[in-house]
């Protein structure tokens, strides 16, 4: 019952079908068993219809999440044909709200990933670039979180086995690093020194994705701008973000020029490489949330790299 290409064609329509086929049959049953021999067999044909409509639900929430899944890789597609850029004006960047289809409801959203800062562009490659780890520094600062813990993370990026205070990583550490890019936020505490209130600390401003990709300075919130690049101007800032909401930069060079302030196109971009999309999908018995997270190289075919569909 699972395959994804048994949804049947008119859910509502068999459902109603099948409800009154129900009907019908506990009608019989009340007739000519009794009230009493007929309610002993309602109990289960009660849990039968419920399976029923359950897989049916289950079936027809994975064929609307594969969907959703190609629409939103063809919408990113579309867009990589229009524009080299990216901002919150494009097509993509618009939510679909929640929406009522057939026997239930669809809602959903892509949002772009390099609006947060990258872990793994402290050291693409696993070369660490000192730029992105000062601005790792100055977002760890913001959020809370001792600046230390991003010199730890960038020695457990980085290939080497030297540690930034000296000496050897193992010794830094008590550990031998890692020496490889984090798949996801949660490994930062299996490189010691970091907490699960750190990773929630965080969790507003970084993520880990799967390549290099700096902060899409089209996209980042002002908050995140402000934490990446201290020691700037509320004035400076305000002229900033007038001119990107007007028109977003074609280049860092650009946004450099209306910040008044040089601003490192080694750890910024204007355009996106990971998207992340996500949708909740609800019919009578099942609600499911889907995220997925596709990514978009130049002259290459948009991939989904990570799917999760779980129970909302
Ligand atoms: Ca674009
Ligand atoms: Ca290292």
């Amino acid at each position: 019952m699972n395959s994804k290409q048994l949804r049947p064609p008119n859910i509502a329509a068999s459902r109603a079908k099948e409800s009154r086929g129900a009907a019908l049959i506990l009608a019989l049953l009340l007739t000519a068993l009794g009230a009493a021999v007929a309610a002993q067999l309602i109990q289960p044909l009660a849990g039968w219809l419920a399976r029923e409509y359950r897989a049916r639900d289950l079936n027809a929430a994975y064929t609307l999440a594969d969907a959703a899944a190609t629409w939103s890789l063809t919408v990113l597609a579309g867009d990589a044909r229009t524009s080299t850029i990216d901002h919150k004006g494009e097509l993509w960047a618009i939510a679909l709200p929640r929406t009522q289809i057939e026997g239930g409801s669809i809602q959903g959203q892509i949002t772009d990933l390099q609006s947060k800062f990258n872990l793994n562009h402290i050291a693409p490659n696993g070369l660490r670039n000192d730029v992105a780890l000062a601005v790792a520094r100055n977002i760890f600062t913001r959020a809370g979180v001792p600046a230390n813990l991003a010199d730890r993370l960038a020695d457990a990026l980085d290939a080497d086995e030297l540690a930034i205070a000296g000496g050897s990583e193992s010794l830094a550490y008590g550990a031998r690093m890692p020496n490889r890019k984090i798949e996801h936020l949660g490994e930062l505490v299996s490189l010691g020194g970091f907490t699960k209130a750190h990773i929630d600390q965080l969790a507003p401003w970084v993520d880990a994705l799967p390549d290099a990709g700096g902060i899409n300075i089209n996209t980042a919130s002002a908050d995140l701008l402000r934490a990446a690049l201290p020691g700037i101007s509320d004035a400076q800032w305000a002229k900033m973000l007038a001119i990107r909401e007007v028109k977003p930069f074609a280049n860092v060079a650009e946004a450099s020029l209306a910040l008044g302030s040089a601003i490192p196109d080694t750890v910024f971009s204007v355009n996106t490489q990971f998207f992340e999309m996500n949708a909740l999908i609800s019919f009578d018995l099942v609600n499911h949330s889907i995220a997925i997270r596709a990514m978009r190289k130049p002259g290459l075919p948009v991939q989904i790299y990570h799917r999760n569909l779980r129970n909302a």
